[in-house]
């Protein structure tokens, strides 16, 4: 999702820059043999810091320059990003990186300054001045060792994360192993992982399909249990976060082999959490219920208790038909909504 760039660990930074500066120094000092040994000697010291704090600037700055600023960041990953990790670690370990690029301008600024203009025969003060350069420059970048791994755990994190499209949304919600993935998967083909068993799914997963002229996008979520917001883990806020940020309309899937008086219960919660969203709910798994009565009760309970005022649709998830059916019913509720028109 986000193009991120290598990130170094100190030490390997401190190695590299080191060795390259040396080499650069050797260089110099065996170029041109008809100038003065001495002033070979300075150019090498010279070069040998140009060198190093170009490499290590040029590194740190690009960490900088293509890692995202949190507050400019979306609203939805600003908050898909504090459901995974502290935002002000990463804001931290962004300006520590800041920090040590300041003061190895600063430090290579003087040290440059104090090897270029001294004068020829003061060797030992030059190899001084590179000395010290080199200490303080390898301190300045060990003291941000620990914010150089962290983001390296956030690349992680940011690659992962869900490319999200400007198209008309429907999020598929519902308790777990109810069948959302098999769903996507039959909808749009995507290769998303199914199983037998809850909490397949820890993360949002996105698929396509375009039917006509417009592309929708469709998004698998985690499965939800029946319990207050603030009782949610991380991967169940996951999928709390794709309804509030980027649900045009939510297709709620019911398993009517599972304890259906808990997922009419999470419905009701979502519609109270979210008053204006638009809900349409399926029935799953209907090859499974050889009493077609058990499936009439499911109906009539959810209009009783006004989950929804026409009868939901029945499916079995693994076959297309009944799954594009219930695609088609979603997709009325979009119309009127900006995005839908083309
Ligand atoms: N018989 C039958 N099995 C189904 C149907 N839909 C899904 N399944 C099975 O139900 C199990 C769970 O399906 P998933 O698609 O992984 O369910 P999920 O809702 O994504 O589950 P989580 O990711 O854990 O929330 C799998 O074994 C599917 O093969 C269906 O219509 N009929
Ligand atoms: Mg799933």
């Amino acid at each position: 999702m986000f193009q991120l760039p290598h990130i170094p660990t100190a030490q390997s930074l401190i190695d590299k820059t080191f060795s390259k500066g040396s080499m650069e120094a050797k260089k110099k000092r065996a170029t041109s043999p008809h100038i003065p040994k001495e002033v070979r000697s300075k150019r090498g010291e010279e070069q040998r810091v140009k060198m190093i704090s170009t490499i290590v600037l040029g590194e740190l700055r690009s960490v900088i320059k293509h890692f995202p600023s949190y507050d400019q960041l979306p609203p939805f990953y600003q908050e898909l990003l504090d459901v995974r990790i502290d935002k002000n670690k990463y804001k931290k370990s962004l300006g520590a990186v800041q920090w040590c690029v300041n003061n190895i301008e600063d430090l290579k600024r003087k040290s440059y300054g104090d090897i270029k203009f001294s004068r020829v025969d003061e060797k030992i003060k030059r190899s001084n001045s590179s000395h010290a350069f080199m200490g303080r420059c390898a301190s300045f970048i060990k003291q941000i060792s620990g914010d150089l791994d962290r983001l390296v755990e956030i690349k992680v994190i940011l690659a992962e994360f869900p490319e999200i499209q400007n198209q008309p949304t429907l999020v598929i919600a519902g308790f777990p192993n109810v069948g959302k993935s098999t769903f996507l998967r039959t909808l749009t083909g995507s290769k998303v992982k199914i199983a037998p068993y809850p909490f397949t799914t820890q993360e949002i997963y996105i698929g396509h399909i375009k039917p006509k002229y417009l592309t929708y996008q469709i998004i698998d979520t985690p499965g939800l249990l029946d319990r207050p917001m603030e009782d949610r883990n991380p991967v169940e806020l996951q999928a709390i976060l794709a309804m509030k940020h980027l649900a045009d309309v939510m297709l709620f899937i019911l398993d009517p082999t599972g304890n259906v008086d808990e997922q009419f219960s999470l419905i009701a919660e979502v519609r109270k959490n979210f008053p204006d969203a638009l809900i349409t709910i399926a029935v799953n798994k209907t090859d499974l219920i050889a009493d077609k009565k058990k499936l009439e009760n499911i109906h009539d309970k959810l209009i009783k208790i006004k989950l929804t005022e026409s009868k939901p649709l029945e499916m079995c998830a693994n076959d297309y038909d009944s799954v594009l059916t219930v695609f088609r019913e979603a997709e009325k509720l979009f119309t009127g909504l900006d995005k839908y028109k083309y």
